[in-house]
């Protein structure tokens, strides 16, 4: 399959507030190296990213958002500390139209939606780097009609059209879809895989009709995102019915997944998606160190089955995925079917 990497994820890896403590985050730069060389040796073929599109960027995030992010921490570093990561600690709780602060500790709440994740020199960098990824796969995909593997770093899926949190700052997945869009596919879907929901891509799409969203994923009543990922949020005005959320149990196996993937491909068909973005997380992994659901390497290969089986061009997204000694082996493993 076509791989679409690059290094640049290498400039980001910031701290987030881990049990009452700043520490290096659990979304590390060997996620990708680990993926990498997995893939290399599995024989897949790389290919560099494309330049990224603002005008696609500006399609998905908020022009105030991206202006944000690309200058956030120089203005973190003249205001406040170069020695400190750039993060939120209050936000407008309960205030529903809050009006932006001019200073950007007020803007790191404003624009972020928890305290998980920070902004550091190479965050951007790496993040646009990531973006360009899911563009440039995407395109790939439109162009040669195979399909194509995005290696992203940082992840994307939590990211919202204004607001970063769970390690994510741009929405690749969503800019995958968009991109898919803009090249002509009537209707896409996004099916997202990873063990948290995927609720940045939900509120991007969630009053549209063009692209479905479906998420399978821990309950939120026991996991992050906490308030969002329920299965009564269907999507708004005409978007309404084009967003499905399928939370599954703590401990949820293999078994539960794929049932629950059944539905996914149902509600895909039946909606007439003419193109798949799928949000590839691994930390539904047995031995994640986030997560609690059960799946094997193998099981990835089963699941993936399925989705190569409807041979609609698709780009696949990397998300999560913590366990880094196998994370390579599980990518793989799901990435075999649609070579076959
Ligand atoms: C991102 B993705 C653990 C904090 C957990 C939130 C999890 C983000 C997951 N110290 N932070 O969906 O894999
Ligand atoms: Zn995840």
């Amino acid at each position: 399959m076509r791989v679409f990497a690059s290094d640049q994820h290498r400039l980001h890896h910031a701290p987030e507030l881990h049990l009452g403590r700043l520490e290096l985050s659990t979304e590390c730069p060997q996620r990708a190296e680990q993926i990498r060389e997995a893939l290399e040796q599995y024989g897949h073929q790389f290919a560099a990213p494309d330049a990224l599109d603002h005008d696609l960027l500006g399609r998905v995030h908020a022009a105030d958002y991206l202006e944000f992010l690309a200058t956030a921490w120089t203005r973190w570093c003249d205001a406040v500390s170069a020695d400190a990561p750039a993060m939120g600690i209050f936000w407008p709780a309960g205030q529903r139209d809050a009006l932006r602060p001019d200073n950007i500790v007020g803007q790191l709440g404003y624009y972020s939606l928890g305290a998980d994740c920070s902004i550091v020199a190479g965050t951007w960098l790496a993040a646009s780097a990531s973006a360009a990824l899911a563009q440039s796969a995407a395109d790939f995909v439109v162009a040669e009609q195979k399909p194509a593997y995005a290696l992203c770093r940082p992840p994307g899926h939590h990211a919202s059209a204004s607001q970063f949190g769970g390690y994510c700052y741009l929405n690749n997945s969503a800019l995958a879809a968009q991109r898919l869009r803009d090249s002509g596919y009537a209707r896409v879907a996004i099916i997202d895989l990873d063990y948290h929901h995927g609720n940045g891509t939900q509120s991007i799409f969630f009053a549209r009709d063009d692209v479905l969203c479906v998420s399978i994923h821990a309950d939120p009543r026991d996991e992050f995102p906490w308030f969002w990922g329920h299965a009564s949020e269907r999507g708004d005005g005409a978007g309404h019915g084009y967003n499905l959320n399928l939370p599954l149990p703590t401990g949820a196996g293999a078994e539960q997944v794929q049932a629950a993937l059944g539905s996914a491909i149902g509600a895909l068909q039946r909606a007439g998606c003419e193109a798949l973005v799928i949000a590839l997380g691994v930390d539904t992994y047995v031995d994640d160190p986030l997560g609690t659901f059960t799946l094997t390497t193998d099981d990835y290969r089963h699941l993936a089955t399925p989705l190569a089986a409807l041979a609609l061009p698709t780009v696949i997204v990397q998300e999560g995925g913590y366990a880094v000694g196998p994370i390579g082996d599980n990518v793989a493993a799901f990435l075999s079917p649609f070579d076959a």
